[in-house]
């Protein structure tokens, strides 16, 4: 086969299911061809579709979309010793580029010079055959799913965050945010032999949360923030651990008003760029705030986790739709009405 269809981003909420540019792509030799097989959507992905920007990062010319994202390897680079045609991998969307104090220093996650997946300038994996850094391609033991192999993708963002926020056996851990990223912290934090309290606005979400195991859930109602927090401590106590997975202003404030003194808080969430929040609280109770930026060396571990039954991310599947038929798989995530939705490229 020579062409090659993907999700491309042609402008703001301009998005196409067309035949990409050159075709089938050759592998560099320090590269891997892979057949894509399931690419989940995240947040990050409607983001760009419906306003062309997240931050900094601006959407200037077309770009393909998708991260979360597993395959089958087609072709190899010449230098690659560790794939071989046929295996099944998932693809851990970034590489940095090794040579800087950060990459050096073991957080390759905070390279200046990072490529990620469907982050302006640089393409996704939406799309039938992609190219990716063979170093960066992990492959599937024979009982791990391609499914679960794209849902490595946000769960190591949970790996990362239970790790900045020292999770430890026998916490109580709140997450604040039932989306996607909160229920993965979640399984991660229970995994790791947490109780866990997982808040949200919507019961629905609430309800998946419960379905996959939440201790306690808590339906947030109340615009106050330390009012919301009283009340989830009444229910559960003051959490060991928080993490905080919707970016919101009142939400930030609840999961911090609900830490316990000496306690840790971990920022996974990217809502306004700058918010109020009860810096005294946090001077007082002494509570060590840990922000997020992806992941570093975490597939490994998301994979160990999976291999193992430590987590069980499939059942994170709500919906999923054949490439053809990827914007419906779009606006069903815009309207927030599954979980995760996994576009199938090679149907
Ligand atoms: P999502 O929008 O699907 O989930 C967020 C959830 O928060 C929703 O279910 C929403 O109902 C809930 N919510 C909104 N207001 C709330 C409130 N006041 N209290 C409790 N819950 C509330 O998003 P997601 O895909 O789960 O991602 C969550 C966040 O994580 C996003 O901000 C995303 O940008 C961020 N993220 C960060 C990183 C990182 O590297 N730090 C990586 C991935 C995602
Ligand atoms: O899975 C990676 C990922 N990272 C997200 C969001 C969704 N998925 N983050 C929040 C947004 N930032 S960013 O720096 N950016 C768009 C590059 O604002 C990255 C981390
Ligand atoms: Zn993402």
């Amino acid at each position: 086969m020579s062409t090659n269809i993907g999700v491309i981003l042609k402008d703001v909420l301009d998005m196409k299911i067309e035949e990409l540019p050159g075709g089938v792509p050759q592998p560099e030799p320090d590269q891997v061809c892979l057949s894509m097989g399931p690419v989940g959507i995240c947040g990050s992905d409607v983001h760009y579709w419906q306003t062309g920007r997240i931050g900094d990062f601006i959407v200037k010319a077309p770009m393909v979309l998708g991260h979360e994202s597993a395959g089958t390897v087609c072709a190899i680079g010449g230098d690659v010793k560790h794939l071989q045609v046929g295996d099944r991998v998932a693809v851990e969307p970034g590489y940095p580029c090794y040579t800087c104090s950060a990459c050096l220093g073991g957080r390759y996650n905070l390279c200046p010079d990072m490529k990620f997946c469907a982050t302006p300038p640089y393409d996704g994996s939406l799309c039938q055959y992609y190219c990716h850094k063979a170093a960066f391609c992990f492959k599937l033991p024979d009982h791990v799913s391609l499914d679960e192999g794209a849902l490595l993708e946000p769960l190591s963002v949970a790996v990362h965050a239970c790790q900045r926020g020292k999770l430890s056996f026998g916490q109580k851990v709140l997450v604040c945010g039932a989306g996607p990223i909160g229920l993965v912290n979640m399984m991660v934090a229970k995994a790791g032999g947490a109780s866990v309290t997982i808040t949200d606005i919507s019961e629905s979400r609430l309800a998946k949360a419960k379905e996959m195991g939440a201790d306690a859930i808590f339906h947030v109602t109340n615009r106050d923030s330390r009012e919301t927090a009283e009340e989830i401590v009444n229910l559960s106590g003051y959490s060991d651990l928080t993490i905080e997975c919707t970016g919101v202003e009142s939400s930030i404030g609840t999961g911090l008003w609900a830490t316990k003194p000496g306690g840790s808080y971990v920022q996974v969430g990217y809502g306004k760029a700058e918010v109020n929040f009860p810096i005294v609280a946090v001077g007082i109770r002494e509570i060590d705030i840990y922000g997020i930026f992806r992941y570093a060396n975490c597939y490994p571990k998301a994979l160990a986790l999976v291999a193992s039954g430590a987590v069980n991310v499939k059942s994170l599947i709500t919906h999923r739709f054949p490439l053809k038929d990827a914007l419906k798989a779009f606006e069903l995530t815009k309207a927030g009405t599954g979980v995760k939705v996994i576009i199938d490229c090679d149907n």
